[in-house]
């Protein structure tokens, strides 16, 4: 299908968006890591409008309940269609088979191994719906997994498709300078929350900045941006530090300094 040449190295991670606001989910691709990620042809997005696949009149998308209830649901039949195009979209750029995504509250809940897990997929294809959700039997046909970015109900899939898309982008090579590599991430090394951060000036309203920031000795740095992590993920996120410990990825070092946060509180 692709020439030689052409395909997956020449065009990075394809990603085509399914949606009825593409011009909504085309704005993720207009500034920031993600318009870098499009312009250094890292990333292709795409998006197909199932509105495009009807055949009435009134080119409807959507309609009531069988069952009844409130709100309508989307069509079955410009979706199936419409991610077909997105699909065909893709392949004219990578090679690799097609992961097909809906997103959903009724789907795995993102994290920053699944954002990783995604971004090593060259070929994503995003459904996202809108009103109370799509038909049944067309997630039962045509989707491959279902994933939700938080428990909380928003008034479409758009932003959702957008997050996932931002969150990949920033981990695929050559986005992010050398300095913000993805690798420093929050998560991503530790897989502790972040450090605090301090600029200019020295003097902030009274509030000063850590004097081990201004020492210049780097290793005195790196050991209490280290601590400063340990400390806020116990405190904010104790969950985060019982998988950590559950799956012997902090080391005798950190244990230790956590026995000792706790110690003297
Ligand atoms: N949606 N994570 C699309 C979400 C959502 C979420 C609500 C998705 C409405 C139609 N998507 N439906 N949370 O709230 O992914």
């Amino acid at each position: 299908m692709n020439q030689p040449g052409q395909g997956a190295d020449a065009c990075g991670n394809a990603i085509s968006v399914v949606t009825l606001f593409p011009e909504l989910v085309q704005a993720v691709g207009s500034c920031g890591v993600t318009g870098r990620a499009l312009d250094k042809q890292v990333l292709s997005l795409t998006t197909v409008n199932p509105r495009d696949y009807t055949t009435d009149k009134h080119r409807t998308v959507d309609d009531r309940p069988y069952g009844g209830g409130p709100g309508m649901v989307m069509l079955a039949a410009p979706l199936d269609e419409a991610i077909t195009q997105a699909q065909a979209c893709n392949a004219a750029l990578v090679a690799e088979a097609p992961v097909v995504v809906h997103v959903s509250p009724q789907g795995e809940q993102l994290d920053h191994n699944l954002v990783v897990e995604l971004a090593q997929c060259r070929n994503l294809v995003l459904v996202s719906g809108r009103y109370e959700g799509i038909d049944e039997r067309l997630i039962e046909s045509r989707i491959d997994r279902e994933i939700s970015i938080g428990d909380y109900v928003l008034s479409g899939g758009e932003l959702a498709a957008m997050v996932i898309i931002d969150a990949i982008a920033r981990q695929l090579p050559g986005v992010l300078g050398h300095e913000d590599s993805a690798a420093q991430d929050s998560f991503a090394g530790s897989g502790l929350l972040d450090c605090p951060h301090y600029s200019r000036p020295e003097d902030y309203k009274g509030m000063r900045v850590p004097a081990v920031l201004m020492s210049g000795n780097h290793e005195n740095i790196r050991r209490w941006r280290h601590r400063q992590a340990l400390i806020r993920t116990a405190k904010r996120r104790p969950g985060l530090i019982d998988s950590l410990i559950e799956g012997q990825k902090l080391s005798a070092g950190d244990r230790q300094l956590l026995q000792e946060i706790q110690n003297t509180e």
